[in-house]
């Protein structure tokens, strides 16, 4: 697999060179400074190219172009922002980059309650904790109708919460549920998450799929034209938010997206953290099934709780196996070689990673800090490292049978 790093362009505190020292060989990025669904020009992406270029790296992947709320209703000027899409699209094709990521969450991209949960090491993790954004929805938000998406026993637990908090913990609540994190799409107020939620009134989950695989129909065959493959994000967390609909959280939804759409350019970002955070996710049959169209791969963990909660843990603690995972990745990269796709090397990045060590107390994007990624990525080369030694197509072998 490629080593990729996520890297927020110029103004990210860890700098190309760190992405070297790690040892990485690819970049993961965006045009992070046009990202409000304008197109980007080829110009653009070249100049973006140019800076990775010059450390010597690579950019292998796009993560990700934004896509405007309109789209995902399909009403407004979604027709406007999917000219953009596609015209972006071109762009980074032509400039030769051969991946894009995006996702299709509703009104929130990514969302955490908590950005610096105390672990038992001494680090610091992001937590999503369910009776926290139950009682910011029910509570502060005061979402209409919020209660009925809840059992009676998470909601005795949100008003405990609540009585609990003081003004700044309800406000440092909110910004880390709504303000958006970092490479996130939905960056909001309250009032703009009221007005935002309320476009969605009229979208179940059958009517998002179908604005997804519109898209889709329209997106993929412009990738394919230009040589580019796209990996649709999954949902995190991979279930409702603000009973609004979630379509890329399971492997039926993935299946549905297989089957409307069939075109090697739609594909899959198979994020091991994303989707492992739901019980029954099976993340190692995933990967089994959908190989052929995983076209990026994010690898991190996380510790669920009973009632839907999880913190992010360490690269290989936690729920997913990461050795069975990444034996079968490396066994469809073999596969892929034996046919001839060009496409053979997937890239993946370790993905988020804990504040540990000199990162503590530093200005860092949440998520990604430099040590606590730094420490994944190596863990999960040496992962790469063994199984490339003792040759993947035995090892292989012997996972399946396990
Ligand atoms: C968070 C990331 C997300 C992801 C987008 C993909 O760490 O996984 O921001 O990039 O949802 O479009």
């Amino acid at each position: 697999m490629k080593q990729g790093w996520r890297w927020y362009g110029p103004d990210d505190p860890v700098t190309l060179d760190h992405v070297r020292q790690a040892g990485a060989t690819d970049i993961v990025t965006a045009l992070h400074h046009i990202y409000d669904g304008r197109a980007w020009t080829r110009d653009d992406v070249l100049k973006h190219k140019a800076l990775v270029e010059a450390a010597n790296l690579s950019w292998s992947v796009c993560e990700s172009i934004p896509t405007h709320s309109s789209i995902k209703t399909r009403t407004g000027p979604y027709r406007k922002y999917i000219d953009a899409w596609k015209d972006s699209l071109v762009s980074l094709g032509k400039a030769g980059i051969p991946t894009v990521c995006y996702n299709f969450m509703p009104v929130v991209d990514w969302t955490r309650t908590e950005l610096s949960y105390r672990l038992p090491t001494t680090g610091y993790a992001l937590r999503f904790d369910m009776a926290d954004f139950v009682a910011y929805d029910v509570l502060v938000l005061k979402r209409r109708g919020a209660e009925s998406n809840y059992p009676e026993k998470l909601l005795r637990e949100a008003h405990r919460r609540l009585a609990s908090m003081n003004e700044t913990a309800i406000s440092n609540l909110e910004k880390n549920i709504i303000a958006g994190l970092p490479g996130g799409e939905g960056i909001h107020t309250r009032e703009s998450i009221r007005a935002e939620i309320d476009e969605f009134s009229s979208i179940d989950d059958h009517a998002m799929r179908e604005n997804l695989i519109a898209f889709l129909k329209e997106v993929a065959p412009v990738a394919e034209a230009v040589g580019v493959r796209l990996g649709v994000h999954p949902d995190d967390p991979p279930f409702s938010l603000f009973g609004l609909p979630r379509v890329v959280s399971t492997i039926a939804d993935c299946r549905a997206l297989l089957a409307a759409v069939n075109s090697p350019a739609n594909g899959f970002t198979y994020c091991t953290g994303s989707y492992g955070a739901r019980a029954d996710n099976n993340l190692l049959a995933m990967a089994r099934e959908l190989a052929p169209r995983i076209h990026f791969v994010h690898l991190r963990n996380v510790t669920r709780e009973p009632d839907g909660s999880f913190y992010e843990a360490e690269h290989l603690e936690g729920e997913a196996d990461m050795v069975r995972i990444i034996i079968a990745l490396m066994a469809e990269e073999d596969r892929r070689r034996r046919e001839g796709r060009a496409d053979a090397q997937i890239t993946m990045r370790p993905d988020h990673g804990h504040v540990i060590v000199d990162d503590i107390g530093k200005k860092t994007n949440p998520g990604y800090s430099c040590i606590g990624r730094l420490k994944g990525l190596a863990e999960l080369r040496g992962i790469m490292r063994a199984v490339e030694t003792l040759g993947v197509s035995s090892l292989a072998r012997s996972a399946a049978a396990i």
